[in-house]
């Protein structure tokens, strides 16, 4: 097996705006429709999270120092634009400049992100990327940040239009929170996509001399009985939800016949509503699909789907307790692990293989796809702070065993260019809290002191070297 990666392969650590920075109220920013829906529904906000805010030169410093020589930034569209569109913030502007130029300062290349789930609350309340005038709304933005910040080289559009999808409509763990709505769903990711679309195609006219692409969540999904062909059909409708569909659409410029059926088939079985597909929503995927300078792949785990009738039910396990999720789809699947599989405390199954089938099924099937950045991928941990340190050895054997994949992946001829590390230091999780860590750095959110975690002293030893051991 491969242990080395290549030379100019970027080791990188991953961040998003509102898991990161804090400062929810400041500057001007307006507000999210995480604010209230965090206060609503959970027990914790985005206060403080990491206060990158206000100590990013902090993590740049640490990241330099840690051999980190690539960040995921993504700005918050309503630092920006706090109302959504219209007037412009002065001093959101201000501090992304800041920001970028001190990246460059410590040789750390910000790859830039427009919306990582974080639209402003005044678009979000009118149905956010169901509202066809989010579309417009957003490409207007990417224009501003394009003109704006020629400090950047690396723009991703979307963070993970599957899962905001699935978030926001079918799991219903993200605001607006609503449960098994299917076409929902796919209306989510077409809207979005076309937004994407749209934004590309401006940015590579206008003749930006940077990289664009999107980042997409890439679980790969396995038939429980590979020989029976109803649970091989249950994998492949549950690939549709969430990888198919948005690749099909950014390499295709179009669905394929068979995602079409699929798509056809699991709304049948959930309400049959119909999907809002315009034609010259297709001219824009089209005129896209060959633009992507790359692809970042999101990947933490695989499932195992079994075929499934009964009533639809999905629980989310937010809190650690191992064993406490269910997911089953009418007429499209059931998960159900197979036996002696590792899981983390959410449930999330570890399974290095699945990135490497992910990315060669990319590289086979849409061979358009220039380049792949993994842009995500880490242990979700309770971690233990003693020492003044985290001794997450289970961290170190994950990311190990995923950079191998990459390896093999990189081997057989995909080309894989970068690797950055959800997260960067311990950012709060989504949908379950600030116990749920991912970093390198480990953060006492209490001080926001940050420590280095053995898996940082490991990772440094590897970015140097290139050699996975
Ligand atoms: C991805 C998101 C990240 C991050 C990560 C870990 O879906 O892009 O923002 O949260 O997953 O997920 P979680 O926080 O749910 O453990």
């Amino acid at each position: 097996m491969s242990k080395t990666l290549p030379k100019d392969f970027i080791f990188g650590g991953a961040t998003a705006a509102y898991q990161a920075e804090g400062a929810t109220q400041t500057d001007g920013k307006g507000r999210v429709a995480w604010d209230k829906y965090l206060a609503d529904n959970y027990w914790y906000t985005a206060e403080p999270a990491s206060d990158f805010y206000h100590r990013y030169l902090v993590d740049l410093k640490l990241s330099e120092e840690f051999g980190i020589n690539g960040i995921r930034i993504s700005i918050a569209w309503s630092r920006i634009f706090p109302n959504g569109f219209g007037e412009v913030n002065p001093k959101g502007v201000e501090f992304y400049h800041k920001l970028f130029a001190k990246c460059h300062e410590h040789h750390v290349e910000p790859f830039v992100t427009l919306h990582h789930f974080d639209t402003p609350e005044a678009l979000h309340s009118k149905g956010d990327f169901l509202n066809r005038e989010n579309i417009e709304h957003f490409v207007e933005y990417a224009a501003f940040c394009f003109k704006e910040f020629p400090e950047v080289n690396y723009w991703t559009t979307f963070n993970e239009i599957g899962p905001i999808g699935d978030g926001q409509y079918l799991v219903g763990k993200f605001p607006p929170g609503i449960k098994y709505d299917l076409a929902k769903v796919f209306q989510s990711h077409h809207n979005m996509m076309v937004a994407h679309a749209k934004a590309v195609k401006l940015y590579k006219d206008a003749g930006y001399p940077g990289e664009i692409g999107v980042v997409h969540a890439l679980p790969t999904k396995y038939p429980f009985d590979p020989s029976d062909p109803a649970d091989v059909y249950a994998a492949e409708l549950e690939d549709i939800i969430h990888n198919k569909f948005i690749l099909d659409a950014t390499y295709l410029g179009h669905y394929s016949e068979k995602t079409l059926a699929g798509v056809q088939h699991i709304l049948a079985a959930n309400g049959n509503d119909k999907l809002d597909l315009r034609k010259e929503d297709f001219i824009s995927l089209e005129e896209a699909k060959d633009l992507n300078d790359f692809l970042g792949i999101n990947y933490y785990m695989s499932d195992w789907m079994q075929a499934f009738d009964g009533e639809t039910e999905i629980v989310h396990n937010g809190k650690g307790q191992k064993g406490s999720s269910k997911y089953q789809i009418k007429g499209v699947g059931k998960r159900v692990a197979p036996a002696d599989i590792e899981k983390t405390d959410w449930d999330w199954i570890i399974y290095p293989q699945g990135l490497y089938d992910q990315i060669m099924r990319v590289k086979n099937d849409y061979p358009n796809y220039k380049k792949i950045y993994i842009t995500e991928n880490g242990l979700g941990y309770k971690d233990e702070f003693v020492d003044g340190t985290v001794y997450d050895d289970g961290r170190i054997d994950y990311i190990k065993k995923h950079l191998e994949a990459i390896a093999a992946a990189i081997t057989d001829g995909a080309n894989v260019k970068g690797y950055f590390l959800w997260s960067l230091m311990d950012v709060f999780s989504w949908s379950n809290g600030y116990e749920k860590r991912y970093g390198l750095f480990y953060v006492d959110f209490e001080t926001q002191e940050r420590y280095p975690k053995k898996s940082a002293y490991w990772y440094r030893k590897v970015a140097k070297s290139q050699v996975i051991e």
